[in-house]
């Protein structure tokens, strides 16, 4: 048998884009909360605060807040062991900087994680899935300022304290790694909330995001040494966002890039689990003069605080070319990665990539020699339902079948060691990216459309029989 008897087969979600009963509960507003849909390449907007009348899908989304036990008993007949989901910050301190948590919202997750361990399926915690208390942008400038360290960790102390009998999994920022690409105002993926001051120049943008960044690291390996005093047993990793990036071709200078460019996206994990910055950031802020906030206690906290896992999402590869300048750290890759001619394309322009995931695994594995823990991964697509009400979606099986073969190879061939494999949005719900309904990966169908139009009742994609009978087979039968 390739894979480990108590390997994780789960699902993988996060709280905004999933719960709705976006202020239920004594809830406050988080980042996610005021953004607007975005739909047919349209971005997301952020809006200063709730507008009347603006359509936010975050606000109802599925309504797992209240369907959660129906949710839960169908997780069971898909056969998971596990659940991967966040605690919504706002939730448990509704502005992000009070000193008493909101009971309400710290027993919905009691309520929550005894549904799922009453079924047998463990919950695996994500403590910032882009979730950030929106009072912390407006009145702190979000991860600009080093008081959202002292936010960050009194809020995951408080939680691992309260579940610390009731989950064993934690991972603390989602993707932390996605905030290198995007330098423009709290982007839907980073959980950073940067509200850059007016004018500020790219350089002067990028310092801040490394400041951001640096700070959320310090949060991060803070909340590890701290976790493992509160329960030793606590296994608590980090989260990238993972897409290789290909030399275009052979030529000595693309592959350079490739190097390069992997670097610039990847440093955030060298942080996590080595406990010190790689030498060619070091280099690169020397060269840039960033003035950065960084303190001997801080370089402290990095190295005793090494994530004991490093969990990643999988969804694509890119590629890079060189465009005649001398590859270096700032290198654009935003105007070099070029399409690759050898893969094709979701809808959305994600690359299909199998063999990419092998590639990923044997990237993190043979750097750090850490266990990997596949968060996510999956296929985003338009779904029909037929008269019957049967939903036909062979391309998501096609999808998910080529990456768990590719990721089982990783494990018999090259000898990975893999915790578990948790396909994103295993029930359909918001899209992060583009705030839609329609962008689905679920095996569940949800019943509702990018209008907000629907039953929200659910129903079982030709997915969900699929990925019961990978799970019963511990992946032998795919
Ligand atoms: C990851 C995020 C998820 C999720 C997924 C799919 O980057 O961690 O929150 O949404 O991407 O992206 P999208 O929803 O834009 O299709």
């Amino acid at each position: 048998m390739t894979l480990k008897k108590d390997f994780l087969w789960g699902g993988a979600v996060a709280a905004h884009q999933l719960e709705g009963g976006w202020n239920a509960g004594g809830k406050g507003v988080s980042v996610a909360d005021v953004m607007t849909a975005g739909s047919n390449g349209v971005e997301r907007k952020i809006t200063d605060g709730v507008i009347e009348g603006e359509n936010y899908p975050n606000h109802e989304a599925i309504d797992f807040y209240h369907r959660y036990k129906e949710d839960i008993a169908l997780f069971d007949e898909l056969g998971l062991n596990c659940f991967r989901t966040s605690i919504a910050w706002t939730r448990i301190f509704p502005n992000g900087d009070e000193a008493e948590p909101n009971e309400e919202g710290l027993q919905f997750y009691d309520d929550l994680f005894d549904e799922c361990l009453k079924h047998g399926i463990e919950p695996v915690i994500t403590l910032s899935h882009f979730e950030l208390p929106y009072h912390l942008v407006t009145e702190y400038g979000g991860f600009r300022n080093r008081k959202l360290i002292d936010f960050f960790v009194h809020f995951s102390e408080v939680v691992m304290n309260r579940y610390k009998d009731k989950v064993k999994y934690w991972m603390t920022f989602n993707e932390i790694n996605n905030q290198a690409n995007y330098l423009r105002d709290f982007a839907p993926f980073t959980n950073s909330g940067l509200k850059f001051p007016e004018g500020a120049s790219e350089k002067e943008r990028e310092e801040m995001m490394y400041q951001a960044a640096h700070y959320e690291l310090v949060a991060s390996a803070k909340v590890v040494a701290l976790g493992h005093k509160i329960n030793p047993d606590f296994q608590i990793g980090c989260m990238i966002a993972m897409c290789p990036i290909y030399p275009a071709t052979c030529k000595p200078e693309d592959m350079m890039a490739s190097t390069v460019a992997m670097q610039r996206r990847y440093w955030f994990a060298d942080v996590h689990v080595r406990g010190h910055y790689p030498s060619y950031l070091k280099a690169y802020f020397d060269r840039k003069e960033f003035k950065l906030d960084i303190l001997d206690d801080d370089l402290k906290a990095l190295e005793e605080g090494k994530v004991d896992y490093i969990g990643f999402s999988y969804y694509m590869s890119f590629a890079i070319k060189d465009h005649g300048k001398a590859p270096t750290f700032d290198y654009n890759e935003d105007k070099d990665l070029v399409k690759n001619e050898y893969v094709k394309a979701s809808e959305w322009g994600w690359q299909i990539d199998p063999l990419g995931l092998r590639y990923a695994m044997n990237w993190f594995y043979e750097r750090y020699e850490k266990p990997l823990f596949i968060v996510e991964n999956g296929f985003g697509a338009v779904d029909e339902v037929e008269a019957d009400g049967s939903i036909h979606d062979p391309y998501r099986v096609d999808y998910l079948k080529a990456h768990i073969e590719a990721m089982k190879n990783a494990v018999d061939y090259d000898g990975v060691d893999l915790m578990g494999y948790t396909p994103w949005g295993f029930i359909d719900l918001v899209s992060a990216g583009t705030g839609e309904m329609k962008k689905r990966y679920g095996v569940i169908y949800v019943d509702k459309d990018n209008e907000g139009n629907g039953t929200l009742e659910r129903s079982k994609k030709d997915s969900f029989t699929w990925y019961q009978k990978v799970i019963a087979t511990n992946g032998e039968e795919l």
